[in-house]
């Protein structure tokens, strides 16, 4: 899952691919580097970030996602309906949602009624608040807890099984010990029996171990996709795809020798 974010205040590429035509090339480029599917953003979920009104969402992502559509198999990345309904009809056939459908709940029905994929992520508390001193008792047993209950949710919504994929949200309410927790034991999460997404890309626990800017994360990201794709990961959000993808072909091939 390459990223396209068409937004000026992202992490690690705000104000990238402000011109939509900038974003469509960029999306065409990681689709060649070997993305299946383009996660198209137009709100940041970084820690502290504003939020963005849906009109101001719509106008950044829809050109995107409509120039997109034709060729390459677009997911939109967004917690908001008027913004994924629209998305869906300018071409999307998935919808990666961090909030698991809780802010609002309604876009599991328009997932259902559309055939749709859907992303479901955890996060603990909101983006604006989320990295205030996030504490759990046993961050892996209560993040895959929350998931089985939002996947519940989604089916009693009418979204089938077979259409969602769950995301343990690293970065989102965990501590840098949290994450690597998470990465450590990911093959717990398997048992939910859905294929699981894992967004490392670039993020800031990255830059504490190794001390290198947003840029300089890429050897780092994938030290973290090649374990989690040993650890049962089937979906890997990133930035980098070219470079991503040639470890997780080595490591894939390295997997199958050995069973
Ligand atoms: N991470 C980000 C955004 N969306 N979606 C899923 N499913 N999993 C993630 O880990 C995830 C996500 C944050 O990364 P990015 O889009 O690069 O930054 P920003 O939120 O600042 O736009």
């Amino acid at each position: 899952m390459g990223v396209v974010n068409v937004t000026p205040d992202s992490f690690s590429d705000g104000g990238a691919f402000d011109e939509p035509a900038d974003a469509i090339a960029h999306g065409r480029r990681l689709a060649a580097e070997g993305a299946g599917i383009l996660d198209v953003g137009g709100e940041s979920t970084r820690p502290g970030a504003a939020p963005v009104p849906a009109e101001e969402e719509l106008h950044r992502v829809l050109p995107v996602v409509e120039g997109l559509a034709q060729t390459v198999r677009v997911s939109i990345d967004t917690m908001k309906l008027a913004v994924a309904e629209a998305a869906l009809d300018a071409g999307a056939t998935y919808v990666n949602d961090v909030t698991a459908f809780r802010h609002d709940p309604d876009i599991a029905g328009l997932v259902a009624d559309r055939g749709a994929d859907c992303c479901l992520m955890h996060m603990l508390g909101e983006p604006r608040t989320m990295q205030r001193d996030p504490r759990y008792t046993d961050v892996v047993t209560e993040v895959k807890a929350f998931l089985a209950a939002r996947l519940e949710f989604a089916v009693a919504a009418g979204v089938p099984e077979e259409r969602v994929q769950l995301d343990p949200g690293i970065g989102f309410g965990k501590t840098l010990e949290h994450n690597l927790e998470l990465l450590r034991r990911l093959d717990e999460l398997t048992d939910l029996g859905r294929p699981i997404v894992i967004g490392t890309s670039r993020k800031s626990f990255l830059g504490r171990i190794t001390g290198r800017d947003v840029a300089e994360r890429v050897p780092a990201t994938i030290a973290t996709c090649v374990m989690a794709l040993e650890r049962g990961a089937r979906v890997f959000r990133v930035h980098d795809v070219a470079e991503v993808a040639d470890a997780l072909k080595v490591t894939a091939a390295t997997l199958r020798r050995d069973g």
